[in-house]
């Protein structure tokens, strides 16, 4: 039985580009603003950077000003109907706001749905 060794793989903490835009606000609609973050899976939340370097700056402030994203309680799920962009999953928090992630490249997209679904899923559990 190997799903523990995978488990520890793909619950590690994980960063890079993606694709992001907010479409809801506690449930009310939001106009698509695409915007690419680098984006890091660390415990509970994703967070948001400029750029790999800009979070191991002691400034966080570039961070602060992109909401994380609590997925204590969130889901995600495939979303590629609601977007004429490849590759589209979103994230809808407890607070009833809506996100969708895209990248172009395949393996990275199904890497972070993977490590999300992951987080969400231990999460649940503790
Ligand atoms: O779901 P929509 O409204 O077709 O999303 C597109 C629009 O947000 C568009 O901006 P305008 O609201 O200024 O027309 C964006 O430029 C597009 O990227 C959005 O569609 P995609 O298919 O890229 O998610």
């Amino acid at each position: 039985d190997t799903s523990g060794s995978e488990n520890i793989l793909v619950n590690r903490n994980k960063e890079g580009f993606l694709n992001k835009t907010k479409i809801a606000e506690k449930g009310k609609k939001l106009r698509k603003n695409w915007v690419t973050s680098y984006t890091v899976l660390s415990g509970p939340k994703l967070e948001f950077y400029k750029d790999a370097k800009d979070q191991t700056a002691s400034d966080l402030r570039s961070s602060t000003k992109q909401e994380r994203i609590d997925l204590r309680g969130a889901s995600v799920e495939w979303a590629n109907e609601k977007s004429s962009r490849k590759n589209v999953f979103q994230i809808t928090t407890l607070s009833g706001n809506e996100f969708l992630f895209q990248s172009d490249a395949d393996i990275t997209v199904q890497e972070w749905f993977r490590a999300i679904r992951n987080t969400i899923d231990s999460l649940g559990r503790e």
